[in-house]
């Protein structure tokens, strides 16, 4: 069994369906997954497993210390995969004391946790115990225009709460290994996008407001630029690093897809366009250019050749592919979109677990 931090969210619930896909990626191997069930926290998204005995379950809280410790003892999962985070910059910027608690707080609660239940193994079990840590390329900083990618070797440099955050983590994660001899992993990668992303992250919000005949909020001149990767790519390269990575490395991992904002929001304008047309034209007549994110990160841009080196990791999908099953799955799914909007899921929550730290 592995432990999942966070995995009812967007890229730990798509972690999680592709684990227990069936298709030989798991071998059948169970998932405990660990979540609060915050507003971008969505139980609905993971109903297919709802009968499957493989997954278990459990709302709590990575700060939790007794918790954890319960957990590690009950299950006594051989990794640990840590996705749980505040994740969304513009939330750290009006409330940034969420993010340190979650994000520092709660890793290091996960590392101690982890330190004791890793000593406590037997040498086989402790030689093969992982914790992977899911971070961001976010903690590198902005890059100019004619700067190189951002190497594993690149300096921290966080901008936003948010990535200050994540870098705090990253540093504890580190380390833990270092000073410790925990057996860690660490992945820093570019934006993600797909099915059953929260609808305040650009490509889904621009999708849903483009549907709803809102305006397209693009924040400045749109010419902000960030790599983009489709989530199960990114879940792919998780479970090579989590197989086949050195405890202690570190591996960016990134879609070589570096875009700016505004042509991000065309290309998602032309799919629906094609897909779902308006009576009213063009939805980039929707497009509104707004004031500026403070503290706008440029540019971010990801060398991913150590991965793709050594673990022979490369994303399956192109922009392309990723951007039109992206659009398809926001249009076939209105439900989903409407229930994490107005929290009804949350009373679906209620419905059907019974027990707080209990599946029903
Ligand atoms: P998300 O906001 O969609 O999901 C976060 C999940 O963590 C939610 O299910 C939430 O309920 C849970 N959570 C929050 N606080 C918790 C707590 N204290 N205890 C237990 N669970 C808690 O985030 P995401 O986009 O899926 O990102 C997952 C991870 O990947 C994060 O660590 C993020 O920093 C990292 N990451 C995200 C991206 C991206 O583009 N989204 C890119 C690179 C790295
Ligand atoms: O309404 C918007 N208008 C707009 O122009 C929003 C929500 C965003 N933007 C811009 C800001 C960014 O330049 O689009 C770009 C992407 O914004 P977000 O989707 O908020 O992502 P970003 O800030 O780049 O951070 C994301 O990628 C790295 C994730 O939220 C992080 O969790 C991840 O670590």
């Amino acid at each position: 069994m592995i432990l999942v931090t966070g995995g009812a969210g967007f890229i730990g619930a798509n972690f999680v369906l592709d684990w227990l896909a069936g298709d030989g990626r798991s071998d059948g191997e169970a998932i405990l997954n660990l979540d609060l069930l915050t507003y971008a926290g969505n139980l609905e998204t993971l109903a297919s497993l709802r009968d499957d005995p493989r997954h278990v379950f459990v709302q709590g809280d990575i700060c939790d210390r007794a918790l954890v410790d319960r957990l590690l003892a009950t299950y006594r999962p051989r990794a640990i995969v840590h996705f749980a985070a505040e994740s969304h910059v513009d939330r750290s910027i009006h409330g940034p004391g969420d993010f340190v608690r979650t994000n520092v707080e709660g890793t290091f609660t996960l590392l101690e946790a982890a330190r004791a239940h890793h000593s406590a193994l037997d040498a086989g079990e402790r030689a093969a115990f992982r914790f992977l840590h899911v971070s961001t390329d976010e903690v590198y900083g902005s890059l100019g225009a004619d700067d190189p990618a951002f190497a594993e070797t690149k300096a921290y440099e966080p901008n936003s709460p948010y990535s200050a955050s994540k870098a705090a983590s990253d540093h504890l994660v580190r380390a833990w290994h270092h000073t410790y001899g925990l057996p860690v992993l660490t992945t820093n990668c570019s934006n993600n996008y797909g099915p059953r992303q929260f609808p305040e992250k650009l490509i889904p919000l621009m999708i849903v407001n483009a549907l709803a005949g809102k305006p397209l909020p693009v924040y400045g001149d749109g010419l902000n630029v960030r790599d983009w990767l489709y989530v199960t790519d990114h879940c792919a390269a998780i479970r090579e690093v989590l197989a086949r990575g050195t405890p202690g490395a570190t591996y960016n991992i990134g879609g070589w897809n570096e875009k700016t904002n505004i042509d991000i929001v065309r290309s998602v304008c032309g799919l629906l366009d094609e897909l779902r047309p308006s009576a009213d034209g063009s939805h980039a007549r929707l497009i509104t250019h707004v004031t500026d994110r403070p503290g706008h990160d440029r540019r971010y841009a990801i060398d991913a050749r150590k991965i793709e080196r050594e673990l022979g990791w490369r994303p399956a999908e192109t922009f392309d592919s990723g951007i039109r099953k992206t659009v398809q799955w926001y249009l076939d799914n209105p439900q989903w979109v409407a229930d994490v909007q107005s929290g009804a899921y949350r009373d679906w929550v209620a419905a059907n677990y019974a027990t707080r730290g209990q599946k029903a």
